[in-house]
Formats: C-alpha cells, structure tokens, sequence
C-alpha cells in the first residue's frame, strides 16, 4: 500500500518522491556521498532492485527508493544522486541537498571512497553538521586493500563519534554492518538527542555570530542541530541555498527578526573589514582542516606514491595540450572501428538472414501459402526484421563493449572533466557529455 508523507509522518518537502513506507514504523534512510562511490550499488544489494550502476559520476539524477529489513526493522532506502558538497551546483545536487537537510530523513548513510576518504570527509562532516543521525559507511575498501591503504576505522569511529561501517559493497561484504550501524543510530538519537557537542568549530567570530543568531532560529526549525546548522549558512549567504531555505523553511526565510539580527552582524563584520568570501572561505577551511584532522592515523599507506601512475594518467588525459586531441582521437576511433568494422557482420549476417528469406519464399510457395500472406509475412515482416538486424547490431556488439572498456579504463570521467567547460558554455554541465 503507498502511504503517503503526510499520513506516515514524513514532511512534506517536494522532491519529486513520495516516500512508501509498508508499516507505520518503517525508518527513512537516505544513501548520501559523492558521486561513483558506490552509493546505488549499496542500495541495490540491501533492496535486491536495480539501481542503474556504472564506472562514471552523476548515473542517478533523481532519488530512488526501495524496502529492505535487518529481520526485525523495516527501512525505506533512499538512494540520492551523488554530491561533493551541501552548497549544491547542479540540480542533481540539489536534490541530494534537500533530501538531506529538508526531508527528515531518520538517518542518513553517508558512502565514501576508502582509496581517498580525506576528500569524501568534507560531504560527511558537512551532512554530520546539518542532521545528527548518521552513518559512515566506508566502501570499496577492496579497491582500497589492491592499493595498499590501510584504515583504522574503529579510530575513525572514536573521533567522528558516529557508527563506521567498513563495506566492499559491489562483493556484498560488510553490509550487515550497516544495519548495525543504523541502528545505533537511532538507538543513541532517542539517548541523546541535543546533548552532543557541535563537531564543527568555526572561528571564533562566526561562533560569537552564530550564538546570537540561534535564539531568534532555534524556535522557528526543528530542532538544536537543524538551528545551528541553518545558522552557519545563514552567515555563509551562499546564494543557492539561500533560495532552498525561502522554499522549505519559511519561518526563517520570512522572519524580520532573523533579517534584522543578520544585517547587524554583517553591518558590524563589514566595519572590522570582514568580507562575504573571507566568511565562506574561513568556513570551507575548517573542514578541510577538520578532515585532514580526522585522516592523520586513520589512513596508511603502505606505498606512498600508490596514486602516481593515476596521477601521470590524469596528467596525460585532462591537461589542455593533451587532454583534448587524445579525447578526439579516442572518440573518433571508436566510431571508426564501430562504423567501418561493423560493415562485415552487417553483410555476413544480410547475406544469411536474405537467403534464409528465400528460402522461405520457396517453402511458402511449395506449400501453397496465398500470395499475400507470404508477401506480408515474409517480404514485409521478415525483410524489415532482417534489415534492423543486419544494421543494428553489429554496431551495438561493437560499441557497447568499447564504451564498457572505457568505463572500466576509468577514462569517461576524465571526458566529463575534459568537456565540462564546453557544456557549461550551454548551461549543461560535462557529466551530460556520456549520455550525449
Ligand atoms: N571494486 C569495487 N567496486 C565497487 C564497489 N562498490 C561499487 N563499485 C563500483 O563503483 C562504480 C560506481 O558505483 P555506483 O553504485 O554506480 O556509484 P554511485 O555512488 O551510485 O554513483 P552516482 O549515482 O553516479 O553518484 C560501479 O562501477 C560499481 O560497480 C566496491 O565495493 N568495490
Ligand atoms: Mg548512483
């Protein structure tokens, strides 16, 4: 039975899902992180359904969901598209940004890349300041193993303070670890709720804004790590997201008292000469910093320059005086090869699928078909099946697996990266150049 928001409890905030839950109890789980970390993979395993997948970023565009059980609690699984940050710059973004931070979700898993977890540690801490129910899962810790990067992930458990899972999701491995995970999520919400430290420190002439700000926010949302959260953005001013709280968190949004507060923090830091970047960039350095903080132990590597071959491969693949004419080199022989070799299949199998049609031409005037159901049958029906074959399919036999080859190369992102300007000329953005 579909249930909707409103009657199963869910707020109401319109992002193109309506959550089905199959009991009243069912918890709403969000799938954050990055994108390619291995997000729908991990949802397609814990839901059995089938999640489109693929060696390149930006595959889900729109949230998915699906229902699973650990034996005794029913989730709905929500796998959102992936995102580097909160401060979305795509719509996809933006659909993960306010599943997360406006839909309520009763915990959100955030996946992350164990072969470069610094760099994922920035969407967690973000998703950690904005909800306080989070999982860490940890995956592709396979890939991470073939590397030789070890991870202490109990270390990492202590100091984030939220549940790690350690996960080598596309071999099913550690996925019960999840269900543990989110279950002492929600155990220690109910314990805890608003008793926890902010994890994220700014300096201290954001904290003394953020303290005066709170009071007049706190009432109008719902609840201390919502308020703090909303506080600090309030403070960064970021432009996109400005445009989200007018939508899903009116009350703030609309509040002259909010208005008046931040005018006269931003009247007083312009008077110290306190600019608008200097505020955002102090804000992005403490979790660069923090994340750097959280690594340092947690992560080893057993060879240090375990990522120079990748490195000299980027190097070769994305730089302008290279990046482009190998782009096009590539491109135009795969369609080479795709278009000149599929000319022999395509006569091979012509020549078999036309003879085998006169055979049947015979047959049928052996037999003594009537003429125009012969000649529909077989000049019509069967020609015209023939043909497509005969045309389309050696090229697809061809193409596909090439393209596949690509993926597994690890080449298409770096075509996306290549052509990111170009679209973007377009309003489009480079991921959009796989699907083109
Ligand atoms: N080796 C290895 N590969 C994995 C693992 N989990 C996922 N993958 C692969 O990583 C790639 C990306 O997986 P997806 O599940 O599509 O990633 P995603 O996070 O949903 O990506 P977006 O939707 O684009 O953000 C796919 O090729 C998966 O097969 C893992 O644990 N180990
Ligand atoms: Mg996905």
């Amino acid at each position: 039975m579909g249930l909707s928001r409103e009657s199963m409890g869910i707020k109401s905030v319109d992002c193109g899902l309506e959550i089905k839950k199959r009991k009243e109890e069912d918890k709403v789980i969000a799938l954050a992180g990055n994108p390619n970390v291995g997000k729908s993979t991990v949802f397609n395993q814990l839901t059995g359904l089938n999640q489109h997948t693929g060696n390149w970023p930006g595959k889900t565009v729109a949230n998915a969901q699906g229902w699973c059980t650990d034996g005794q609690q029913g989730y709905v699984m929500v796998d959102i598209p992936g995102c580097y940050s909160l401060m979305a710059h795509s719509t996809e973004e933006e659909v993960a940004r306010d599943f997360i931070c406006f839909e309520n979700p009763d915990a959100v898993v955030v996946v992350c890349d164990a072969t470069c977890l610094e760099r994922n540690l920035n969407l967690v801490l973000q998703i950690m300041e904005a909800t306080a129910s989070v999982v860490l899962c940890v995956n592709l810790l396979d890939e991470a193993k073939k590397k030789k990067i070890f991870l202490h992930l109990d270390m990492l458990e202590q100091r984030l303070g939220v549940p790690v899972a350690g996960t080598a999701a596309r071999s099913n491995k550690g996925l019960d670890q999840i269900y543990t995970g989110i279950k002492r999520c929600l155990e220690r919400e109910v314990e805890e709720v608003g008793e926890k430290p902010a994890l994220i420190q700014y300096p201290q002439y954001i904290e003394d804004a953020i303290a005066r700000l709170l009071p007049v926010v706190e009432p109008k949302v719902n609840g201390k790590t919502e308020a703090r959260w909303l506080c600090a953005r309030l403070l960064d001013a970021n432009e996109n997201l400005m445009k989200a709280v007018k939508k899903y968190r009116k009350p703030v949004a609309e509040s002259e008292e909010v208005t008046a507060s931040l005018s006269e923090i931003w009247e007083e830091w312009k008077a110290a000469g306190i600019s608008q970047e200097q505020v955002s960039d102090d804000m992005a350095a403490v979790f660069i910093k923090k994340a750097e903080f959280l690594c340092n132990g947690v992560v080893e590597y057993e060879n240090q320059t375990y990522d120079r071959k990748d490195r000299k491969l980027d190097q070769l693949f994305t730089s302008k005086a290279t990046g482009f004419p190998i782009m096009f080199l590539v491109l135009l022989g795969i369609f080479w090869i795709t278009i000149t070799g599929a000319n022999y299949p395509s006569e091979l199998i012509s020549t078999v699928l036309f003879k085998i049609e006169g055979w049947l031409s015979r047959l049928a005037d052996t037999v003594g078909v009537p003429f125009i159901i012969s000649d529909l049958l077989i000049h019509g029906v069967y020609r015209v099946l023939a043909w497509v074959v005969a045309v389309m399919l050696p090229p697809m036999a061809i193409f596909f697996p090439l393209f596949t080859l690509l993926e597994d190369f690890g080449y298409l992102p770096r075509v996306a990266f290549n052509l990111d300007r170009c679209f973007k000329k377009c309003s489009a953005c480079g991921k959009q150049a796989l699907t083109m």
